[in-house]
């Protein structure tokens, strides 16, 4: 069976934990821009901190909630009640009425839907407020609007916007107000095939290759899907190319799923002829094409348990949700295609000394990092999550 080790470069900024350090003993590289933490908790070595979260967990009872998302560390997976991808988190925060604290062990765009779909009694907690995504910080609202009105100016049709989940909810309150739509991996054709319905083109932001590979997926050809770079005026396109467009993406990417390559799948067909490869749509259109099968991590999870013992999957996403397929699909070969990764850097800035923090906060009656979405952002954010959350998952 592969053994699914993670060479970690001596010089990179976060490795996945084979066991869990202090967090004063994290790389400071890592740390440099993570929220200050009370001197107390930087010293709590693994077992500690295991005993102290337990307590406070039990302390709180069935007035907390915790949803951890995949991309979280085994330290932090193993104290969520829920674990899912944003989907199914938001499904479940609106659905957990009766939790008085959310705790969201994800990213801070997480963090805000939740706040945004749960009820106004309940509070929902980032633990590390620098938690973020590099991906949702490509788009903002001032560039988007700037976009919209020379979109607007430019073509006479109904442009459709679609944000991305991961988005700030200042954009997703941008697409409720403009008729527009939240989507994520799982049900982004569904998406597309509602947009569609309402209009004949659409503004996808901020992933583009999700945006892209998605078009692909419904029979958008290339030539009708244009990359609006905010940096250029009208995005670095002539009106003719705007108004020949049927999808117009945003110049946004993750930089995990950027990692992965089609030499890498060439690579690893090479190594075991009967893998089967499957990828996030977050990674390249060539990736996706050079892959047997893409779909959302909810997907990759599902795909794999459910595939026959003695199966060979490589699998082009984040790090510690590989291995953790790969640990409980022991009768199978699960490994990740990138020999050289490094996990979502924002999603491992959730160390169990920061969600000991909070949790020991609650107990005292002390909130900290709690997410407000404020009200007027909040009725348009709900409106675009709420048509979201009636799509049926597709991948
Ligand atoms: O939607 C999510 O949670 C993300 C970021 C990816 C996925 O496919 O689950």
């Amino acid at each position: 069976m592969l053994q699914t080790l993670v060479p970690v470069l001596p010089d990179t900024e976060c490795q996945t934990d084979y066991t869990l350090e202090p967090l004063d003993q994290v790389a400071p590289p890592a740390r440099k821009k993570w929220q200050p933490i009370p001197d107390d908790y930087l010293h709590l070595p693994g077992p500690e901190l295991d005993r102290r979260i337990a307590a406070a967990k039990a302390a709180l009872g069935s007035k907390l909630v915790i949803l951890g998302h995949h991309y979280q560390r085994d330290e932090i997976i193993k104290w969520a009640d829920y674990r899912g991808d944003s989907f199914k988190l938001s499904q479940l925060a609106a659905d957990r009425k009766e939790a008085e604290y959310i705790v969201f062990c994800g990213v801070h765009f997480m963090a805000e839907s939740a706040d945004i779909l749960s009820a106004p009694s309940q509070k929902v907690i980032l633990p590390n407020l620098a938690a973020g995504c590099s991906m949702a910080d490509m788009a903002n609202i001032d560039d988007v609007e700037e976009c919209w009105q020379a979109l607007t100016e430019t073509i006479e049709d109904t442009i459709i916007p679609i944000t991305y989940m991961n988005s700030a909810a200042n954009l997703k309150a941008f697409v409720g107000r403009n008729g527009g739509i939240v989507c994520t991996s799982s049900n982004a054709v569904a998406v597309y095939e509602w947009a569609f319905q309402q209009g004949k083109r659409l503004l996808f932001f901020p992933d583009q290759h999700l945006g892209r590979n998605t078009g692909l997926k419904f029979g958008v050809p290339l030539n009708e899907m244009v990359v609006w770079d905010p940096t250029k005026p009208r995005g670095g396109n002539s009106p003719e190319a705007l108004r020949g467009a049927r999808i117009v993406l945003w110049q946004g990417w993750c930089s995990t799923h950027l990692r992965f390559t089609a030499g890498q799948i060439a690579a690893a067909r090479q190594r075991f002829p009967g893998a089967r490869i499957v990828v996030h749509p977050e990674c390249t259109m060539e990736v996706v094409q050079a892959a047997d099968e893409n779909g959302s991590t909810e997907y990759i999870n599902k795909r794999i348990s459910e595939s026959p013992p003695g199966s060979i999957w490589g699998v082009g996403t984040e790090i510690n949700l590989v291995n953790r397929i790969a640990r409980e699909n022991p009768d199978k070969t699960v490994f990740c295609l990138d020999p050289i990764v490094c996990p979502c850097s924002t999603m491992y800035r959730i160390h169990p000394a920061y969600l000991c923090w909070v949790l020991e906060g609650l107990v005292e009656g002390k909130v900290v990092n709690q997410i407000v979405v404020d009200d007027e952002t909040a009725r348009w954010a709900r409106v675009a999550l709420e048509r979201m959350l009636s799509m049926r998952r597709t991948s």
